[in-house]
């Protein structure tokens, strides 16, 4: 069967990244459509080659032959649209928070668990960034040694807000502080505050790494606790992970175990000093892992330092790669 495919959110940051993605994967679409909101309709953007006319996205938008929806428009935009995609036999694929937690819809990362995405019902749902990265980089390790407690303390870029935290970044880094994407200025700055604060004192972005965590791992024993930070960095969030594990481990056996696993490179020469820095990563498909080694304050405990695009892995290499899961199942 020929693969349709549209783009919801086609002239955002991510919407321009899934392009460039289904692009360079060769992703094997025969008709592409692109879709966002009356202000970017008529605009062109290019895939492949070849030029398309974004178009404005109406309830009528899926009544035609589409096998796959990629959304990334934003949640409200989610929740109205991809409910009418699904029911018009689109399967969404859909990088907002709007359903992540809804226990009818799978939570994908291609690495982690491909097979949930067999009970879909019209929508998969792409996990946030930050947890992305992580659950790569972790589940090897929780197979082979079960994770009992999880750390996480990030370092975000302030791509992850938009084009509203890049422009904050650059024009703050001029002097000119703007303050359109967070509460503080960001230019020599980290403000440990991403998303809203909710009542138990946590930020959502906290919240969402928490959660996602365990719904990809099925594993709701986990303990988790995390600190979401926004750093003066354009591309690639970074990532302190504490971990204790049920099971004992050696460090050169850990570090086999991550070389082994799909989707992850291992950064790890300190002579050289050589670890995952978030601009050599910026641009790349696959979680960098580096900084391995023990954590000698707890019985069974590891430090690691894991760095991914938080646009690409952490939005839409992630989506097109659950894309890619389901076109056999298209057939
Ligand atoms: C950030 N993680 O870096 C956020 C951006 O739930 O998809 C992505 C928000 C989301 O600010």
């Amino acid at each position: 069967k020929k693969i349709n495919i549209a783009v919801v959110g086609a002239t955002g940051m991510v919407g321009r990244t899934f392009l460039k993605v289904l692009e360079e994967r060769d992703f094997p679409f025969e008709n592409l459509y692109v879709f966002a909101s009356k202000k970017s309709a008529g605009q062109t953007v290019t895939c492949k080659g070849k030029e398309f006319t974004v178009e404005e996205l109406t309830e009528n938008s899926f009544d035609r032959d589409i096998d796959i929806a990629l959304f990334s428009a934003g949640g409200d935009t989610s929740k109205h649209f991809a409910p009418i995609a699904a029911s018009k036999g689109v399967i969404v694929v859909d990088n907002s928070s709007a359903f992540r937690m809804d226990k009818s819809i799978p939570l994908v990362v291609p690495e982690v668990n491909p097979d949930d995405i067999k009970w879909n019902k019209g929508i998969i749902a792409n996990p946030n960034c930050s947890t992305i990265q992580a659950v790569v980089a972790l589940k090897p390790l929780h197979t082979a040694y079960k994770i009992k407690r999880i750390v996480y303390s990030t370092y975000q870029a302030v791509s992850g807000s938009g084009v509203k935290g890049v422009r904050d970044l650059e024009e703050g880094m001029k002097g000119n502080d703007l303050l359109t994407a967070y509460p503080h200025p960001i230019a020599g700055n980290c403000i440990p505050h991403i998303d809203v604060f909710l009542e138990n004192g946590y930020t959502k972005e906290e919240m969402k790494m928490i959660e996602e965590t365990k719904k990809i791992f099925n594993d709701y024993d986990l303990k988790i606790t995390a600190t979401t930070v926004r750093v003066p960095v354009k591309d690639s969030h970074s990532e302190s992970i504490n971990l204790e594990f049920e099971n004992s481990f050696e460090l050169d056996q850990v570090r086999n175990v991550l070389e082994n696993a799909p989707g992850i490179i291992v950064q790890d020469y300190l002579s050289n000093n050589v670890y995952p820095l978030a601009r050599d990563i910026a641009g790349k498909d696959e979680v960098y892992v580096g900084r391995i080694r023990r954590d000698f304050s707890v019985e069974n405990g590891l430090n690691l330092w894991v760095v991914a695009d938080n646009i690409r892995k952490g939005a839409a290499t992630n989506a097109i790669q659950i894309a890619e899961l389901l076109v056999p199942t298209l057939a």
